[in-house]
């Protein structure tokens, strides 16, 4: 059943230029299509509820670029599970996963519980196998409490992979990594001092590291303070990057000007939850910029620090759609009028469709998570064919990593505003 079919605008922009390497990647992020934007794609994601069972029946219908089609639960329907509705990048990620799986003759659906909690995914996912779905691809909300429900899939034969936020290596083939971690927390450290300090975006991420220790070096004023405002407060993926943050702070270059704690808040990718905790940081004063790496939390830091008039800087991770207006958009902007002069991000649609093609091949039997195993992506969209490769993930399972971190800064905003 086709839900939404979104127009697209014909924009083609390269995810390239800002791009921060990161030695290890064994793909690269692509080129891609300006389709329209995360409201679209939230719209499409509202209308999932509405989805019949009945039309699993029969072939997948094909899609156009930028076309979402959820096939509705059912006997051999590859299911995508985020952490809860309502989250644009979740129904971003959906895109990119129903699009190339209905470019190869798959079904999809796109299955997420209200809540973002691990009883309500749990829940979901219970009936979703008694249905003999055909595959699960899962953001998860927590790193346990899925055992039972997991071990309920493998018997049935039903392959669990997870994206975004991990699920147990006992029980996934493999997980979908967006971008390094440790790139990401280290990066997020450097643009929130970088911001403090009053510092541009260099223009290139890898040069974020120097500009910092230059800076850093002539610094004589109290040590910076750092405050995180994140999703749950035992998410894998948010867990994963804050250690990384902790990690870069132990760097030498920030000794004594940078204070190594860092102020935790937990707005459970809610946003008036998020909203409270934004506020506490304010009242409190004791912080000098805010990280948010999820991009519920960066709205409402952003829309907080904005109404306060706030001293506090914020950078995070973001979607650019819904981030316009707590960011400069134009080349000519000053950056720090805004409270975000920079955030980064990765490309969300890709992401999705990389889990897509990993399920394909495990059904297909070609790919089995095993490090050193690998699958291939057919071109679709801009995106070029593309193989990955099973790694050692930091968690003992194994991985395919699927991008690289991109920062999002004045002279580019523009481009992405209308596509993530
Ligand atoms: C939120 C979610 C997700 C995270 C992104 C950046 O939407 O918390 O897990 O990866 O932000």
């Amino acid at each position: 059943m086709v839900l939404k079919k979104i127009a697209a605008i014909g924009l083609t922009v390269l995810m390239t230029a800002s791009m921060v390497a990161c030695g290890s990647s064994s793909a690269t992020n692509s080129a891609k299509d300006a389709a329209q934007g995360a409201s679209d794609a939230g719209a499409a994601a509202a209308s999932t509820a509405a989805a019949a069972a009945g039309a699993t029946e029969g072939a997948a219908p094909a899609a156009a670029s930028g076309e979402v089609i959820d096939d509705g639960p059912g006997a051999g329907v590859h299911v995508f599970m985020f952490k809860s509705t309502g989250n644009s990048f979740g129904d971003l990620m959906y895109e990119g996963f129903s699009e190339y799986m209905h470019s190869i003759g798959e079904k999809t659906t796109y299955q997420s519980p209200a809540e973002t909690t691990v009883a309500a995914q749990v829940q979901m996912l219970d009936e979703l196998i008694t249905q003999g779905v055909a595959s699960i691809t899962i953001s998860t909300n927590g790193d346990s409490g899925y055992d039972q429900v997991f071990k309920k899939a493998q018997d049935a034969g039903i392959p669990i992979i997870s994206i975004d936020s991990a699920a147990s290596p006992d029980y996934r083939v493999t997980h979908v990594n967006q971008a390094e971690t440790n790139d990401i927390g280290a990066y997020l450290v450097q643009a929130a001092v970088l911001i403090k300090l009053g510092v541009d975006f260099p223009g290139d991420g890898k040069a974020m590291k120097d500009t910092l220790a230059k800076e850093l070096e002539g610094y004589s004023g109290d040590p910076i303070k750092l405050g995180v405002l994140s999703a749950g407060i035992d998410t894998p993926v948010q867990n994963g990057w804050i250690a990384a943050m902790e990690e870069e702070l132990k760097d030498s270059i920030y000794s004594g000007k940078v204070d190594p704690e860092i102020d935790k808040k937990y707005g459970n990718d809610d946003l008036t939850e998020s909203t409270t905790q934004a506020q506490a940081f304010v009242s409190e004063a004791k912080v000098d910029a805010i990280i948010s790496p999820t991009t519920i939390g960066i709205v409402a830091a952003g829309q907080v620090l904005k109404s306060a008039n706030s001293d506090i800087v914020l950078t995070g991770l973001g979607l650019p759609s819904e981030m316009q207006s707590f960011m400069p958009t134009k080349a000519d902007d000053n950056a720090f009028d805004y409270v975000c002069p920079y955030m980064m991000l990765w490309d969300v649609i890709h992401l999705g469709a990389v889990a897509g093609a990993a399920q394909k091949a495990i059904a297909d039997g070609s790919f089995d998570g095993s490090v050193g195993s690998t699958f291939h992506m057919e071109a679709f969209r801009d995106y070029p064919a593309e193989d990955y490769e099973g790694y050692t993930f930091s968690d003992n399972g194994t991985a395919v990593l699927a991008g690289t971190p991109y920062i999002f800064y004045k002279d580019n905003m523009a481009d992405w505003i209308n596509v993530l």
